[in-house]
């Protein structure tokens, strides 16, 4: 197996964007369990999203919502993150929340709401121009419930229309990347509900337009590598949003649900190019803490990640290779097995504190007094916007 030693390079590049959401108050449709102490603006979340990276070394930027973290001057919100260390990230659109979608955003049949919906990214457009983000990222909830409702075609059509109108705003050093999830909350027919969906819709665009994969939007069972791999090799994987599940869009803490689902990811992007901050891809979380304290909830989640790139950093490519090669059906199990088996916790904590960093992240964020420190101060926290 590699040395632990000549992978260190790679980690020290890794950085994975947290969304601003997992430290609001969130929930699921039965209920939201408000939290002392949580953020009461879009500054506060901020400043714990620089907690998680001052401890860890991993997050250096924030992805905002709009409208959840609409505020007055942006330069201002970019001034405190950077003081703080990090950088504002990914702009996530909101189309899905005000009433005038009930029958989609941009896909949708009446004129009036997708010009809505559309003038919505624009503004999207002229805060990432504030904030000196590079990526807006499209999530929508279009879709419909009942076979019939609408004309799948026409919508298709519509969306790509619309796209093509907001792609026409993107900068030259900005990207568009188009998330798809296979149900919710349409129950028949989502417009936008997978990869090869997604990625005609970008590939049509052009250039700056990639895919988004985020790990809780397939059917169970997906191969969710196999997508990984082939996005690489069409190079159109432009982000992950990063969680867990066990049933369907549960954003759980990343490798939580299924950690060998997690590795399995990360071999193929490490095997396609996907890794490392040249690559063009970029790893964001996108998860909502919601019985679980949120900013341990977030430093465990990155160092989920952490170990399980470690591990797939650790396999012996060359021995692999060659047992592919010469059909070596177990062999190369094997090699991939015995990563995959590889304990890097005790590594990754001897090099976290050669780094200045604390060796146990969650361990100091316990001791660190944060916790208790910012439920005296805040009072009357903010909604994630999720279940509000
Ligand atoms: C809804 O499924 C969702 O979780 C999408 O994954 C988006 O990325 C996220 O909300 C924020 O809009
Ligand atoms: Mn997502
Ligand atoms: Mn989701």
């Amino acid at each position: 197996m590699t040395d632990f030693s000549s992978i260190t390079g790679l980690l020290a590049e890794q950085a994975i964007e947290l969304p601003s959401w997992a430290f609001g108050n969130s929930g699921t449709r039965f209920r939201v369990f408000p939290q002392a102490g949580v953020p009461r603006d879009p500054f506060e979340k901020i400043t714990d999203a620089a907690k998680v990276n001052e401890l860890t070394g991993l997050a250096p930027t924030v992805a905002l919502h709009i409208p959840w973290d609409k505020v007055d001057d942006y330069g201002k919100l970019r001034e405190h993150a950077e003081g703080l260390g990090v950088g504002l990230g990914t702009i996530n659109s909101n189309t899905f929340q005000d009433q005038a979608y009930k029958l989609g955003s941009l896909a949708s049949s009446d004129a009036a709401v997708r010009r809505q919906a559309i003038d919505h990214h624009f503004e999207c457009i002229d805060i990432m121009n504030r904030t000196g983000s590079s990526d807006l990222k499209i999530w929508l909830a279009d879709g419909t419930n009942y076979p019939g409702q609408d004309d799948m075609r026409a919508r298709q059509d519509r969306l790509a229309d619309s796209l093509g109108q907001i792609y026409a705003r993107i900068g030259d050093s900005q990207r568009l990347v188009l998330e798809y999830k296979f149900f919710e909350p349409a129950f028949y027919h989502t417009d936008v509900p997978d990869w090869g969906t997604s990625y005609a819709q970008v590939a049509a665009l052009g250039e700056k337009a990639f895919v988004c994969l985020d790990t809780g939007h397939h059917a169970p069972g997906t191969n969710i590598e196999f997508i990984v791999m082939q996005l690489l090799r069409l190079g159109k994987l432009g982000s992950f949003d990063f969680n867990s599940r066990f049933y369907a869009d549960d954003d759980l803490i990343v490798g939580a649900a299924d950690p060998f689902q997690l590795f399995r990811i990360l071999v193929e992007v490490v095997r396609g190019g996907g890794y490392g901050k040249d690559s063009g891809v970029a790893f964001m979380l996108d998860q909502c803490h919601n019985i679980e304290k949120k900013i341990p909830g977030q430093i465990r989640s990155v160092l989920n990640v952490q170990e399980m790139t470690a591990r797939a950093l650790l396999i012996d490519r060359d021995a692999l290779g060659a047992a592919q090669q010469a059909g070596d059906v177990l062999g190369a199990n094997d090699v991939l097995m015995d990563a995959f088996y590889t304990d890097v916790r005790p590594a990754l904590a001897e090099w976290r504190e050669s780094r200045g960093l604390p060796a146990n992240p969650m361990r100091a964020y316990a001791e660190s007094g944060y916790q208790a420190k910012i439920e005296a101060e805040r009072v009357g926290g903010d909604q994630a916007g999720w279940g509000a």
